[in-house]
């Protein structure tokens, strides 16, 4: 147990803060989010997690906040006084990277100076996580490790690749504990419902319900290396527990298609994906990453972060979810 440690995770709401969330509160941490304010609810996937912060239990606090504000910033790490931050909030969508170039820029890439620079000014011996990407590798062929060289190919990867060095330089310029995790496409059933897995997942059980018949898709050809995110979580944790800062891969080290993904989806409801899957140019990208392939062995020797849900299995699961969503809004 890591009772008394206190964490501060940004991007709480999305996929991977609520699974890390869940996996520091499980080793007696307190967690501290930092969420957004929105005309809607946008807690449902850390609403299981929360308590009344009047109950004496509670260990997890959320505070409004917003990357674009770099002095609420700098009042909340005061205030919080974190062992560690996990800095995944950033807008994260690839294709629509391209459409807000300029916002993406600001949020996910400066958005990463102004937590560095908030835990320079607080002197205090914060250990920082960076949420890298594999898309900062972009047009350099597999397989990619920690010594391939970069060549991204959106707003989205040149965003994450400024990130990317401004925590290498914080951490040789201020001696500042700050590591990269390199992590390679990751899945769960809480996949924001636009990324091409979940797209895929939700549209193969709906079309097994008899919800929907046709899902529109962009390029098919693209490959990935699609991991299970519950998994990647543990290696975000690890990386922060060694003694030495350093940068790490996450990945599977295998690569799928996008149709090979349709394949592992559909044919896990006994339906053939080409009956169904029509073209929408609206979701190709102007330069496209044809193909990741991450060698992770570095973690796996450091970290002993080794992945066990491989693409198959992760799409099959991720169908299933959605199909016992749809069950569970029948029964309702
Ligand atoms: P999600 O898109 O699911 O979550 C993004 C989070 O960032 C949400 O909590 C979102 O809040 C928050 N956020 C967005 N903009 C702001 C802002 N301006 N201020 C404060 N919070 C903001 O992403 P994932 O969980 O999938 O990914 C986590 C991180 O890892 C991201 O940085 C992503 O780029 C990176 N990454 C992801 C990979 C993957 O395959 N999933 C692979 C490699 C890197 P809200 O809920 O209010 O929208
Ligand atoms: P990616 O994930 O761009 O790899 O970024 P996404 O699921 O969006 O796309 C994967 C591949 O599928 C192709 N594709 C489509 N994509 C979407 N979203 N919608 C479609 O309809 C569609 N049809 C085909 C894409 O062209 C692409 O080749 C994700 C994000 O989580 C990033 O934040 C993260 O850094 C990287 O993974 C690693």
């Amino acid at each position: 147990m890591d009772a008394g440690r206190v964490a501060l995770i940004t991007g709480i709401t999305g996929q991977d803060g609520s699974y890390l969330a869940e996996l520091l509160l499980d080793k007696g941490y307190t967690v501290h989010g930092l969420i957004r304010r929105a005309s809607t609810f946008n807690t449902s996937r850390i609403d299981h997690l929360y308590r009344d912060p009047h109950d004496e239990e509670a260990r997890l606090f959320l505070h409004y906040a917003d990357l674009s504000d770099g002095s609420r910033l700098v009042t909340l790490i005061e205030r919080v006084r974190p062992d560690e931050i996990y800095h995944l909030a950033a807008q994260s969508h690839v294709r629509v990277s391209f459409d807000e170039p300029e916002f993406t820029g600001d949020v996910t890439g400066i958005g990463t100076t102004r937590i560095l620079e908030a835990i320079r000014e607080s002197g205090l011996p914060t250990r920082f996580y960076q949420a890298s990407s594999s898309e900062m590798f972009g047009a350099t062929p597999p397989p990619q490790s920690e010594t391939t060289p970069f060549y991204p190919r959106s707003p989205y990867g040149a965003a994450k690749l400024y990130a990317y060095w401004m925590t290498r330089n914080y951490r040789e310029a201020y001696d500042m504990y700050a590591v990269n995790g390199i992590l390679f496409n990751h899945e769960s059933p809480r996949r924001g419902e636009t990324f091409v897995s979940r797209k895929i997942t939700m549209a193969a059980a709906r079309i097994a319900s008899g919800r929907q018949d046709v899902l529109y898709l962009g390029n098919l050809d693209a490959a990935r290396d699609w991991g299970y995110a519950k998994e990647y979580v543990e290696g975000m944790w690890r990386m922060l527990q060694v003694d030495e800062p350093d940068d790490y891969v996450i990945a599977t080290g295998t690569s799928y298609t996008v149709r090979d993904f349709l394949d592992f989806a559909f044919g896990h409801v006994g339906l053939d994906w080409q009956d169904h899957v029509r073209f929408d140019e609206r979701y190709l990208r102007p330069t496209e990453v044809d193909a990741l392939v991450g060698d992770a062995s570095k973690a796996e020797r450091v970290l002993h972060w080794k992945p066990q849900t491989h693409t198959p299995d992760l799409a099959r699961l991720m169908v299933d979810a959605d199909l016992a969503r749809i069950a569970e809004a029948q029964r309702l």
